[in-house]
């Protein structure tokens, strides 16, 4: 269905043609997530364009063409197509997750229009824009809220939980739920803080504003699909605040809804929880979830240099769900970031990379991460700004920047790492153009093999014909002749070539018996420590 974009008709006739023009205007079908990769974005952090210190979208446009220059043939951009932009609504807060007006772009980064003219200029590109939606709770802030806690005949006090005592009730973290207020002698429930009082699903109201929220996005902003916050816990019933009946029920309704306004959207939910309460919110309510267990078990791989954790939430994910309804990540604006939990070790965030790039799912990348960005809790500090160039600013802000930056801006940046073709950059692109490019990385199913140790990583990814086939060492050993095999239907029978598909030498010849078994061979002489290697399987003569 065609968006009417209120900006479009005059970007068209005033700028000048796009890198992307002749490609596509606008982001056709759902096929788009095929061999994909999504960029997750904290404006606020991204770019400034004004010098006040604070990343705006108008900074964000001047940064697009790094995300995705639109051209297919060039090479030097990330090569997303989608970005995931932290919440962009009003709010009193730096990061945005306590929303004081959902119609308005947060003022700190522009206004509606700059809003529309970014997401022009991202369909330009091939990008699309999904936004943080949060639904569960408002800033204490709000309108609405201060009306329900000043007025007891507001009509919005059934928007909220009120409380004549306190019930005493604790999170599922041991926090308080219940705070006092500051009006009345009655307590108002708020799962994440005083400053964010929880929405109350169970009036019909709140539901239809989610609707009109959704439909405000959609429709007037012109974006292509939400990233939904916290959805674990927007109903509480029975004493049940997350997971529970009622949650299910309203995401329900909210997806019929968000699919009758845009039918092509994409929603992705956080439900950071295990993979069994994930797999509850399937297969009727959102598009896809994030999968923390595979988060995990990839870093813990890198980081334990063993392989054994790393298939079983994979496989768990790939028998219950298609590719493309779960996304796979390092980490993300709520954890430490990889390369400081990976002890600064640029040559395992490489490998972690390549774990996360040539497994199944959809991928989201954390900005700053492609170029190794340290930062540890407190939040703010894994919120830094991003490091563009080297010097006071690091092409974030000619102005004093809104937090101050990592260290480690001295030594990481895109300028640097663009002109190093053994950068984390140079690999993360790579990676990413190669499986935008290549099916079985796109598509194909994960089928673990054996390598005799758990010091070694090897499966492939399977399509019709063949597919890829990766290896890589998870220690920092050396690792000699390592002996890849298979259980038996692995491959149809025959003599597969081993292309390599990393700049690397090709591999040894690969033969499958008649029960489809790998016979017992060596790929590679030998694997340095953290190297990853990756190949095409090529059918040939016997
Ligand atoms: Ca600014
Ligand atoms: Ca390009
Ligand atoms: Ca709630």
């Amino acid at each position: 269905m065609p968006r009417r974009h209120p900006f479009a008709l005059l970007a068209v006739l005033f700028l000048p043609p796009g890198p992307g023009a002749a490609q596509e205007t606008t982001p056709a079908g759902s096929g788009w997530k095929s061999g994909a990769v999504c960029y997750e974005i904290f404006v606020r952090s991204f770019r400034d364009s004004d010098g006040d210190g604070i990343g705006d979208l108008r900074g964000l446009i001047e940064k697009l063409d790094y995300v995705n220059d639109g051209d297919p043939a060039t090479e030097d951009d990330l090569g997303a197509r989608c970005i995931w932009l932290m919440p962009v609504a009003q709010s009193p807060s730096y990061h945005g997750y306590d929303v004081t007006d959902y119609y308005h772009v947060e003022r700190d980064y522009g206004t509606n229009d700059d809003f529309k003219l970014l997401v022009f200029e991202a369909h330009r590109r091939g990008i699309r824009v999904l936004v943080d939606l949060v639904l569960n709770h408002v800033s204490s802030e709000h309108p609405y809220f201060q009306d329900a806690l000043l007025h007891p005949d507001s009509p919005y006090r059934d928007w909220f939980v009120f409380s004549p005592v306190d019930r005493q009730d604790e999170s599922p973290w041991g926090s308080r739920v219940w705070h006092r207020s500051e009006v009345r002698d009655e307590y108002y429930y708020g799962l994440f803080w005083s400053g964010m009082p929880d929405l109350n699903y169970h009036t019909p109201a709140v539901r239809e504003e989610a609707k009109r929220i959704a439909s405000f996005w959609l429709d007037e902003m012109g974006v292509d699909g939400f990233r939904l916050d916290a959805i674990p816990f927007l109903i509480e019933e029975d004493g049940i605040v997350q997971h529970a009946p009622g949650t299910h029920d309203v995401l329900r309704e909210l997806e019929a809804h968000i699919r009758r306004v845009s039918p092509d959207a994409f929603t992705i939910g956080e439900v950071w929880d295990s993979t069994g309460a994930m797999l509850s919110y399937y297969p009727d309510q959102l598009d896809a979830h994030f999968a923390f267990e595979v988060s995990d078990a990839i870093l813990e791989a890198v980081r334990s240099g063993s392989a054994e954790g790393l298939f079983p939430p994979i496989l768990r994910l790939q028998r219950e769900l298609p590719w493309d309804r779960w996304s796979p990540f390092l980490r993300n604006h709520d954890q430490t970031r990889t390369m400081t939990f990976l002890g600064g070790d640029v040559v395992k965030a490489k490998l972690a990379a390549v774990l996360l790039l040539t497994l199944p799912g959809l991928p989201f990348v954390y900005y700053g991460e492609e170029i190794g960005m340290t930062g540890d809790k407190p939040d703010p500090r894994i919120r830094t700004p991003m490091q563009w160039t080297r010097g006071p600013g690091v092409g974030f802000t000619g102005g004093v920047a809104w937090e101050p930056l990592q260290p480690d801006s001295l030594t990481a940046d895109v300028e640097a790492e663009e002109g190093d073709p053994g950068s984390l950059l140079a690999l993360y692109r790579r990676l990413i153009h190669l499986r935008a490019d290549n099916e079985a990385l796109a598509v194909g199913e994960l089928v673990p093999l054996s390598a005799g140790t758990d010091r070694v990583a090897a499966y492939l990814r399977r399509i019709a014909g063949g597919g890829v086939l990766v290896i890589a060492n998870l220690g920092a050993e050396r690792v000699a002749g390592a002996m890849v095999s298979s259980a038996g239907g692995a491959l149809p029978a025959g003599r597969y070539a081993l292309r390599s598909l990393d700049g690397g030498p090709s591999g040894e010849p690969l033969i499958v018996d008649g029960g489809g078994h790998i016979r017992p061979f060596v790929p590679v002489d030998g694997l340095g420590g953290f190297e990853g290697r990756m190949f095409q399987l090529v059918e040939s003569d016997p």
